[in-house]
């Protein structure tokens, strides 16, 4: 039958290998060209760009080439202190977005004693509404990823109980929709992003046995293309972060073998750059650090054993969380 074209890529002939040296110096290169384009205009995330250089150089074995003293004071000076919420950079507004980001990197570096803890907190529970959801910030824009970045935040810092849980659970679960899947609020279209989101809020809350398991799935493999890649909903280009998005959620339902693996792994070794190292978002495009990492971690989730074995609910090396005793109920 003929049906609507897919949209999808074609892979170049030759399969490639995947270039480690190649994206760790790619990293370290980042970090040091503070004078760079795509450094200066990406400095409203500054914070989450650091965690994706960070935690792809762990997941390499080589955080030790990147520069601990200068990331722990930037982190402690982007904490405000009247709110105890922490920014992207210097003189931004503090967000849930980049608090979670600056607590996988203090984690990371065992330095979480370096901030103000209660402050973060604090910040975290008063964003909480009475139905559950979270606020992003004080301008109050409501997103399942908020309830994502709440309760992932204080898991790191063993302070679960702060929040009202049943109630962030019934608020996530009140975003389920009838495909398995979960939007931004209740009855938004399902993603694959605010999947991992909602899949992973209720993982930290130990409440995974509220997903439709098989219904969800079965939806997350239909974002599989005949290319190999992953797409985050119906009609859209594959894409390596998708690979990561799903791939995490998958494996916390323990589905992941429900998907066609070595496919997808040469979709992702087809997104790598072999001159600068990184990986883009499909074969072909600018490499960015944020698809390098969900590059390495999706590849990693896949069984890679040059990588660290990587946390599908956080996206941190699991030698990281057991260091912390930090462990979650999947499926
Ligand atoms: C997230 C991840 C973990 C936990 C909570 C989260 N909340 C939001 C996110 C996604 C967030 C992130 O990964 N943080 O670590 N995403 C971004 O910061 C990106 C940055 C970016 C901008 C432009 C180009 C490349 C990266 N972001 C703001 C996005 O919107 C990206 C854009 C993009 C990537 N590839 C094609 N476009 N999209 C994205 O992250 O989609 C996945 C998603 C969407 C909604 C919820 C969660 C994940
Ligand atoms: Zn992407």
């Amino acid at each position: 039958m003929a049906g609507v074209p897919l949209k999808d890529v074609t892979l170049p002939d030759v399969k490639k290998v995947l270039l480690l040296s190649k994206h760790a110096d790619y990293i370290q290169a980042f970090e040091k060209d503070k004078d760079d384009y795509e450094y200066v205009t990406t400095e409203f995330l500054r914070m989450s760009g650091i965690y994706w250089g960070l935690t792809a150089m762990d997941l390499m074995d080589q955080l030790h080439r990147m520069s601990k003293d200068e990331v722990i004071r930037f982190i402690s000076d982007c904490q405000d202190k009247e709110s105890g919420g922490i920014s992207p950079s210097l003189h931004h507004d503090p967000h849930l977005l980049y608090t979670l980001s600056a607590l996988q990197i203090l984690t990371l570096y065992d330095c979480v004693d370096t901030i103000d803890q209660e402050g973060v907190v604090r910040y975290i529970t008063n964003l909480q509404q009475p139905d559950g959801s979270f606020h992003g910030d004080k301008w109050g824009e409501v997103d399942t990823r908020f309830s994502f970045c709440s309760l992932a935040t204080l898991a790191l810092l063993g302070r679960l109980e702060a929040v009202d849980v049943p109630k962030a659970v019934e608020y996530i679960v009140s975003c389920m929709n009838f495909d398995g899947g979960f939007g931004r609020i209740p009855g938004s279209e399902s993603h694959a992003g605010q999947v991992y989101c909602c899949v992973g809020a209720l993982a930290v809350a130990g409440a995974l046995h509220r997903v439709d398991a098989d219904r969800l799935g079965w939806w997350l493999c239909e974002r599989q293309l005949p290319s190999g890649g992953l797409n985050g909903r119906p009609e859209k280009l594959p894409d390596v972060c998708y690979s990561w998005w799903v791939l995490a959620s998958l494996k916390m339902i323990d589905r992941l073998h429900w998907i066609s693996t070595d496919k997808l792994i040469e979709f992702i070794l087809a997104c790598q750059d072999d001159e600068t190292g990184g990986f883009s978002d499909r074969p072909g495009d600018w490499v960015d650090p944020f698809h390098t990492l969900f590059g390495l971690a999706g590849l990693s989730l896949l069984g890679n054993k040059e990588i660290k074995p990587v946390n599908p609910v956080l996206c941190m090396p699991e030698d990281v969380l057991e260091r912390i005793g930090l462990k979650f109920r999947l499926l």
